[in-house]
């Protein structure tokens, strides 16, 4: 299947990660996509440059999310915060929480130090000078993989840099900025009548795909994660029991699973993802984090290469045209080979 890539991603270095205060490396490193695209090439992949978009793409979001992404780097250099006190990233002190603010809208901050609080809902997801350039080359990746998908091909994979599960329609976090996965699903959806599916098999529940389609019918969102009552990213989303609501009530389904769970009660989730989407819907696109594995250090799950292998082959098996997107993954010595075992898994079965 081909392989849509830019050399954009580059542009977004986050400069570490500021976790309970502290900054500390990081894990989602340009290097990622490097190595991913050099273990796929060098199994024959066929590499597609994404196509620039214009910004209507980015209709999932918020404009005024979008305008500042846009401009917070400058804004943040502007105000001089780079040289008093030194943060050479843009980092949220403030937060317009429900406990602060109630039921009054919250006034636009002035400062620039407060309108990161406005837009970010971790600390965690800094913003340095290319990474919105970056964020929208990703989001042309991922429109770019819908779009080959849309003109005939079976499957298509995006290797999107920054990933965007998390990113919501007002905000960005959990080092995403613009939500990849969401916007490909709302292209594939596009000019066909019939319901797309995303399913989700990143380590972590994709909060901000949820939350986008809460209230859809027309996109189904599943996803398989760890536990967040057990303790992990995003914490306060990713439960049983969120089904959507409204127009979309039964269409959002989450299968959390215990830290530590392996191969086979992840590939019975994935399978029990893939049946429920079948029935259902004539697209799917598959939000792949390959961060399950029991490598990775972001997550206590123990999925192996097999178990990847055979997560492609039942997602191959559905039979409907897919476009893959990537989202976390940060073993930077495993990361390649669990991409690759995942799509050959899903060409196998095809
Ligand atoms: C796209 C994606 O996979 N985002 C994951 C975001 C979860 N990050 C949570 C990071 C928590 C702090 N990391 C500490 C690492 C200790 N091993
Ligand atoms: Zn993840």
């Amino acid at each position: 299947m081909p392989v849509v890539w830019s050399d954009r991603h580059r542009l977004h270095e986050p400069g570490g990660e500021i976790w309970v205060g502290v900054r500390t490396p990081g894990t989602e490193l340009p290097e990622r996509a490097e190595r991913i695209r050099a273990e796929l090439e060098r199994r024959g992949a066929r590499l597609v440059e994404a196509e620039p978009h214009p910004d209507e793409v980015l209709a999932l979001h918020d404009p005024e999310l979008i305008a500042y992404l846009a401009s917070a780097w400058q804004a943040w250099d502007d105000a001089g915060l780079t040289t008093d006190p030194g943060q050479d990233r843009v980092v949220p002190y403030l937060f317009p929480h429900p406990g602060l603010v109630g039921d009054l809208e919250p006034g636009a901050p002035a400062a620039a130090t407060a309108r990161a609080g406005a837009f970010a809902y971790d600390t965690m997801t800094l913003i340095g000078p290319g990474t919105w350039e970056a964020a929208r080359a990703a989001v042309d990746t991922a429109v770019t993989a819908a779009d080959l998908v849309r003109a005939g091909e079976r499957a298509a994979y995006a290797l999107c840099r920054p990933p965007g599960h998390h990113a919501t329609r007002t905000a960005f976090g959990g080092s995403c900025y613009l939500n990849n996965t969401a916007t490909a699903a709302a292209r594939l959806g596009r000019l066909a009548d019939d319901v797309v599916a995303v399913i989700d098999i990143d380590a972590h529940h994709g909060n901000g795909t949820q939350s986008i389609f809460w209230e859809s019918g027309q996109v189904l969102v599943g996803s398989v994660h760890v536990d967040p009552g057990a303790g992990w990213f995003p914490h306060f989303l990713g439960f049983a029991d969120e089904a959507g609501a409204g127009g979309g009530e039964g269409a959002n389904r989450n299968l959390p699973l215990a830290p530590g769970s392996g191969d086979g009660p992840w590939l019975d989730a994935v399978a029990e993802l893939a049946d429920w989407v079948g029935r259902r819907a004539g697209s799917v696109v598959v939000a792949l984090g390959v961060d399950a594995a029991g490598v990775d250090p972001e997550s206590p799950l123990e999925v192996s290469a097999e178990g990847y292998r055979a997560a492609g082959r039942a997602l191959g098996a559905l039979g409907l045209p897919t476009v893959f997107v990537q989202e976390g993954g940060y073993d930077l010595g495993t990361i390649g080979p669990l991409v690759a075992e995942t799509l050959f898994g899903f060409e196998e079965a095809t």
